[in-house]
């Protein structure tokens, strides 16, 4: 198993945690980052603190390289850039544990062996080339209708790593699930500063948090994604279990960085108008995060 090359493509919180984790299994990881992650990686490696404490010394660099297996864990708004880049190099099967919808179709439109993921591994970013390993999740790998050979191989490097993962024939409804999560949370406490338990205990918030989430499930079903498991349960669920978390959301906006809400709150918007489906709770939610951004000129 030593043999296989792991490519983390997006070494920010979540990425260094997979290829952590993977790297101390065993197998011969590569990250690829940038900016001051990637020089603290390279300069005095990666140091993980939370559910585990470890220091890696880690193979760090600024382009990708061919590998058996690539995990991408960029911003949503840089897949594009990432799958451009992935094209010009061998870097095997890919896989992506990003947030937000419409990463798999991108990828997919530049690569050839593309496996959608999805994860509710918590992570986030301490200080460059140090990681809190905040909660243990699961990680879903696969596609829609059938459960893949790439998937499987996929599954096998995380669970020999120690994680929990498991490879699924419905791939789409696991992604709009999380982003459905994602679109109620985040922006709401982006917005207001306030840590996740809070869009459920703000009556005023979970009111809105509900339309987000009724929107979200009435462009599923027009769309024909299957609606597996009670959103608004798995909604409230989330925000209790990380009530003490500050989204991600809310981490990007107090280190002055652009969002993923274009491709959360925003892309259920952008759908929802293309399948004449009403969605104005999520598109005024996804405005006042540009408002945000755009006021505070981090884009
Ligand atoms: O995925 C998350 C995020 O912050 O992006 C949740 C589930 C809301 C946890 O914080």
């Amino acid at each position: 198993m030593a043999e296989q090359k792991i490519q983390i493509m997006g070494a920010g919180a979540i990425g260094c945690l997979f290829g952590a984790m993977v790297q101390l299994a065993g197998y011969d990881v590569v990250f690829v980052g940038r900016g001051e992650q990637l020089k603290a990686l390279q300069n005095t490696g990666l140091q993980i603190t939370g559910l585990i404490n470890t220091k890696l010394e880690v193979v760090a660099t600024d382009k990708p390289v061919d590998a058996d297996i690539t995990i991408v864990s960029v911003k949503s708004y840089d897949t594009e850039n990432a799958a451009q880049l992935l094209s010009r190099v061998d870097c095997g099967i890919t896989f992506t544990i990003q947030n937000g919808i419409g990463n798999l179709e991108i990828l997919s439109m530049y690569l050839d062996t593309v496996v959608g993921g999805v994860t509710t591994y918590g992570a986030n970013l301490v200080k460059p080339g140090t990681v809190n390993f905040a909660g243990e999740g699961i990680t879903y790998a696969g596609n829609d209708g059938f459960v893949s050979r790439e998937a499987e191989a996929v599954v096998k490097v995380l669970v020999d790593s120690g994680m929990n993962c498991q490879a699924v024939d419905n791939i789409s409804s696991r992604i709009w699930s999380k982003a459905i999560v994602n679109a109620a949370i985040n922006p709401l406490t982006a917005i207001c500063r306030v840590r996740n338990g809070s869009v459920v205990e703000i009556n005023e918030l979970w009111e809105i948090a509900e339309a987000i989430i009724e929107e979200g499930e009435n462009l599923m079903k027009k769309m024909g994604i299957r609606i597996s498991q009670n959103l608004r349960d798995l909604v409230r669920e989330v925000a209790i279990k990380t009530a003490k978390n500050k989204s991600s959301m809310l981490q990007d906006i107090e280190r002055g960085r652009r969002t993923e809400v274009d491709f959360i709150n925003g892309k259920i918007a952008e759908l929802a108008e293309k399948h004449g489906v009403d969605a104005r709770v999520n598109r005024l939610i996804a405005n006042l995060v540009k408002g945000v951004e755009k006021s505070h000129g981090f884009i």
